[in-house]
């Protein structure tokens, strides 16, 4: 496993924005595990979190020139990663959106830099069927950017339909549908890898599994 993945998963476990149980989804199925970036609540953390992103966009090679932040998890995200690029040296204009549009001041949805003609890399927290990644995309266009790419911290690695025979990920269908490549710090494989090399994860590592063989997509 490539140094960014477990180090964002020890990060995650200590923070314990991974936390292992049962959790209902947005979808309704219920999750042995669960991952909430709102952990990431101090200023290390977040520059720690950071440093996982950025090193997996740049081993993916991702092109790119402004960082969107969906509301409301995407906006500390992009705005910690755009600091870390900037300490690396790259400044890189960053915007989000608001949850509900403002009629007075400069009014609008939009924050930050504009989005006009730029090759637009969202940062989000997870995905699990695409939905909220699909929506951000959206605005993206409609705010006259070019969707890049999508970063995401995890990527759950589930099928849309588990009753349907394709196997494929809901992350391979925003890439395919949209058209842009999705890159995520770590999946639910690396997960299941992290919790193998773990003899006191054993009994999570079994909750995991089966979850992965109702829900887990192909590799
Ligand atoms: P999709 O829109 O289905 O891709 O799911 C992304 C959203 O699911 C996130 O923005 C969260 O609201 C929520 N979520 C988590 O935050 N962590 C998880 O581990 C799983 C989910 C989820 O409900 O699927």
């Amino acid at each position: 496993m490539s140094d960014h993945r477990s180090r964002f998963l020890q990060l995650a476990l200590a923070a314990e924005a991974l936390r292992f149980g049962g959790f209902t989804l947005k979808s309704g199925r219920t999750s042995p595990y669960f991952f909430n970036a709102g952990r990431f609540d101090s200023g290390a953390a977040l520059v720690a979190l950071a440093a996982c992103y950025a090193d997996a966009i740049d081993t993916a090679g991702l092109e790119f020139d402004l960082l969107f932040g969906p509301a409301y998890k995407g906006i500390p995200l992009a705005t910690a990663l755009a600091c870390e690029y900037a300490r690396r040296g790259r400044d890189l204009p960053l915007a989000y959106n608001r949850k509900e549009a403002k009629d007075h001041g400069e009014g609008g949805t939009l924050v930050g830099a504009a989005l006009d003609g730029k090759r637009v890399l969202v940062v989000d927290d997870v995905l699990t069927a695409g939905t909220a990644v699909r929506e951000a995309l959206g605005l993206i266009r409609a705010g006259g950017g070019i969707p890049a790419g999508v970063a995401i911290a995890l990527d759950r690695q589930e099928v849309l339909d588990e009753g349907s025979g394709d196997r494929r990920s809901a992350a391979a269908l925003v890439a395919a549908n949209e058209g842009v490549p999705v890159v995520a710090i770590a999946g639910l494989d690396d997960l299941l890898a992290f919790t193998g090399e773990n003899a006191t994860l054993s009994a999570e590592r079994e909750r995991l599994l089966a979850y992965r063989a109702r829900y887990g997509s192909a590799a």
